[in-house]
């Protein structure tokens, strides 16, 4: 299906605002949104799915007109609360429309974080009380007509609406290219972090391409895995995961290798930590002001200094590094400060065309990830 389309018969249903976070199986409609629909469509990106929702809900209540929420489905989990609490009928009855990206889908070979929010997607929707329907590559004009046709009329009738779309349902197109002026490549910069911490020091990596580079530059560079833990899922909760490593072994020194869409998804986490000081973590945000792992799309807070938030949130001591001997000083600093660190590094957004993924299971992984930390 062509994206333009897809946008043509999307518009019949009324909405003209899009809020979302970007996601791969609607890279070409992101990407759409970056460039044409910039004219057409009121277009932001919040910093997760469910303030996506609070946005559509708003806009909503100013203009009395539906707006759109799109997503990866694994964003269904940020939506519940202000879906189930806000816009459902038996409160406030807000319509918004959802495009959903459907990873994991059934049959179809996806990654493990996929598998089992792929297998519930429908079954959450219908839980959730929103009426759905699918699209895929095979979906004809007639039918996607047939179906905006029905999403319109749930929304003017004050209901949500789902269009849950399958891999591949548009056709390729040369897909937008991002950049930004940073030069220091992220696969470089985690290396050089592998490279300089100790055996026992412990690894939590972030969702994405980012703790992809962690498993294939930890081989290369350690010649194992199973110093860090890949939080492969749970977008935004790697800081949490390693604050929650780190409160209970307090001799460990614990590194979080996170993104800056995933710092700022939940960047509560930041005030928390800041108020809530470790002497053995060490927050790293890498940031290439996008969402790169999912086609590079910007994030809600380009141009945005993460460190100078962490500052503000009472982290001990704040690092930024954009070259390689900034790193090396602030990784050095680091390790040998008694506090709550976090270092900012800026990157550009390239990477490797060839990148693997994990060849383990994710519960291996784990297991051996903790057997190395003698658990
Ligand atoms: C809740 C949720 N929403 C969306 C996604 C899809 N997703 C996976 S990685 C990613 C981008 C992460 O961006 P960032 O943390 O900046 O790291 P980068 O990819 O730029 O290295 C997104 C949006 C997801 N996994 N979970």
């Amino acid at each position: 299906m062509r994206v333009e389309d897809f946008v043509r018969e999307i518009k019949k249903t009324g909405v003209t605002d899009m809020f979302g976070i970007p996601d791969s199986t609607l890279k070409q409609f992101c990407d759409y949104l970056n460039r044409e629909g910039g004219e057409e469509f009121n277009h932001l990106v919040p910093s997760n799915e469910g303030s996506a929702v609070g946005l559509a809900a708003g806009s909503y209540l100013a203009t009395g007109k539906p707006a759109c929420v799109y997503m990866q489905n694994s964003g269904i989990g940020n939506i519940v609360n202000p879906l189930t609490s806000i816009a459902n009928e038996e409160v406030y009855g807000i319509p918004m429309l959802f495009l959903v990206g459907w990873r994991g889908e059934p049959g179809v070979h996806d990654e493990p974080q996929h598998i089992f929010m792929g297998k519930i997607t429908e079954g959450i929707f219908e839980l959730l009380g929103v009426e759905h329907e699918c699209i895929g590559r095979d979906t004809t004009l007639e039918e996607l007509s047939g179906i905006t046709d029905r999403a319109g009329k749930t929304l003017r009738a004050g209901r949500q609406y789902a269009i849950i779309i399958k891999k591949n349902t548009f056709d390729e197109r040369n897909g937008e290219q991002y950049s930004n002026g940073f030069s220091f490549v992220r696969e470089d910069a985690i290396a050089q972090i592998l490279k300089s911490i100790k055996p026992e020091d412990v690894v939590v990596s972030t969702t994405g391409k980012i703790s992809r580079e962690v498993y294939e530059q930890s081989d290369i560079v350690i010649g194992h895995h199973k110093q860090s833990f890949f939080t492969v899922g749970g977008m935004g909760h790697a800081s949490m995961i390693a604050y929650g490593y780190a409160l209970k072994r307090p001799n460990k020194k614990v590194y979080c290798i996170d993104g800056d869409g995933a710092v700022l998804m939940h960047m509560g986490s930041e005030a928390f930590i800041g108020r809530h000081k470790l002497d053995n973590l060490v927050h790293i945000c890498i940031n290439n002001e996008a969402h790169e792992s999912v086609g590079g799309m910007p994030t809600g807070a380009v141009g945005m200094k993460y460190s100078d938030n962490a500052a503000a949130c009472g982290y001990d001591l704040v690092l930024t590094a954009c070259d390689s001997q900034e790193l090396e000083n602030a990784m050095k600093q680091a390790a040998e400060c008694k506090g709550t660190v976090f270092i900012e590094i800026f990157v550009s957004m390239r990477s490797r065309a060839d990148l693997g993924r994990p060849k383990e299971s994710a519960a291996l992984n784990k297991k051996n990830f903790m057997e190395y930390h003698e658990v």
